[in-house]
């Protein structure tokens, strides 16, 4: 049966696209020459949208389309479009706060839920870039220091209670994706879902036993409680490695489509579960010329690399930038500097908890669910990728049953050397 769709949307094709842009003057300048002179190609590889690049002879840009259905599972999964109206309205929130980080976003079209942005090239998604055993001197610190600038520019310390109920109440309606994160990250992967997969049949022992765990399940669906109602800033709700794309000197974040008002330690737990599965993968990839040693440990050694930069930045724009009402500078004087510091040094640890915490929840569904990551799928014999899978996922329960086990990211570090 054919999807329901609003009147005058239609999915992108290599022709049709070029006649769109040409009907868009700027990106038609921006292009040069004529659209029979434009060259296009679509390159989605993630799981739910078109994205082409189209260069022409003065410039390049890139259109991502949402299709009315998961692309990763086919039009039997049905997705609203309206994904893309909130990957642009995240881009535009952000913007003045990360500048430099993100793709330059150039058009919108609402009717054909497209977004029309900079084409990055020669950057490639840094999760591939990982898996080729390729090192981003700059990456952690980048993401790190985007993950701050974002989060605290949109959170009640760097925002005032109006604007922030603005993002409230257009994010609120992120319901679609709000969904999918809930079902294919918490719900499903220690549940019976039957779009759940596992490197069979090497884990399904394992699987039955994270299934019958009810500890874990219990800590997993409480964590799945706070992401749902801890809206602490606007996040971008999907940040792992192939959600930044590189080169050696430059770092942009993009796919900000599952966007929401959420916990702070979600975005960050997420960065820091998918370097430690890549770091876990790496023997996987191992050639008779690299046994992937080293990579491995550079990959290990961003995760405080990564956090520090996060807490630094978040921490000098608290001490500098705070406007917002929630530890309002009002508040506080001279004499109050020491317990100031304390307490930000307090609400820091408190977001590495939860990190660690969703750390956790995300690598188990990386490795159970719907969802998996290239840096395991792309290990071809299962007789490999299985003992790797299993050493990632028995310290993401460790994340989730041990938390007083992880207070900083060097102890994340020695407990991924330890598996
Ligand atoms: P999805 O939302 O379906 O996961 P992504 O936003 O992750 O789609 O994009 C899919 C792929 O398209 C990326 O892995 C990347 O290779 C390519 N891509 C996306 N945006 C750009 C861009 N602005 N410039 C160049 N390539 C891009
Ligand atoms: C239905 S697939 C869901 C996943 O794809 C996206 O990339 C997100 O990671 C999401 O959880
Ligand atoms: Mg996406």
């Amino acid at each position: 049966m054919p999807l329901d769709t609003p009147p005058g949307y239609y999915s992108f094709n290599e022709d049709s696209v070029c006649a769109f842009l040409d009907s868009l003057p700027d990106i038609r300048t921006r292009l040069g020459g004529k659209p029979a002179d434009w060259r296009v190609v679509e390159v989605g590889d993630g799981n739910l949208n078109l994205v082409f690049l189209i260069d022409g002879p003065e410039g390049s840009v890139c259109l991502k389309q949402a299709l009315p259905y998961v692309r990763a599972a086919g039009e039997s999964w049905p997705l609203p479009l309206d994904r893309a109206f909130f990957e642009q309205a995240y881009y535009r929130a952000v913007a003045s706060s990360v500048e430099g980080l993100t793709p330059r976003f150039y058009h919108y079209e609402p009717a054909l839920y497209a977004i029309v942005m900079e084409k990055l090239s020669p950057h490639i998604i840094l999760r591939r870039g990982l898996i080729e055993g390729r090192r981003y001197p700059k990456v952690a610190a980048d993401v790190g220091d985007y993950a701050a600038r974002a989060i605290f520019a949109t959170s009640d310390l760097g925002a005032t209670i109006e604007e922030k109920a603005e993002w409230s109440s257009v994010f609120a309606r992120n319901t679609s994706l709000l969904r999918i994160t809930a079902e294919v990250v918490f719900t499903d992967p220690l549940g019976n879902s039957p779009r759940n997969r596992w490197t069979s049949p090497a884990l399904d022992d394992l699987a039955r036993e994270f299934r019958a765990d009810s500890a874990l399940k219990t800590t997993v669906a409480d964590w799945g409680w706070r992401f749902l109602t801890e809206g602490q800033a606007l996040i971008h709700g999907d940040l792992h490695t192939g959600s930044v794309m590189v080169t050696e000197t430059d770092t942009r974040v993009m796919d900000p489509e599952f966007a929401i008002l959420g916990p702070i330690g979600f975005d960050v737990g997420a960065f820091l579960a998918n370097l430690v599965m890549n770091f876990f993968a790496q023997p996987g990839h191992a050639t008779a010329a690299d046994d992937r040693r080293e990579q491995a440990d550079w990959v290990l050694d961003q995760v405080p690399v990564f956090w520090n930069a996060f807490a630094t930045r978040f921490r000098s724009l608290w001490e500098t930038k705070a406007r917002g009402d929630a530890y309002p500078p009002a508040m506080f004087g001279a004499g109050d500097a020491a317990a100031l510091d304390a307490a930000r040094t307090k609400f820091l640890d408190r977001v590495f908890a939860d990190a660690v915490a969703y750390a956790g929840v995300k690598t188990i569904r990386r490795i159970l669910g719907f969802a998996h990551n290239a840096d395991f799928e792309t290990i071809a014999d299962p007789a490999k990728r299985a003992p790797l899978e299993t050493k990632s996922i028995r310290l993401a329960r460790q994340f989730l049953l041990e938390p007083a086990s992880f207070r900083t990211a060097e102890d994340i570090v020695a407990a991924a050397r330890a598996v």
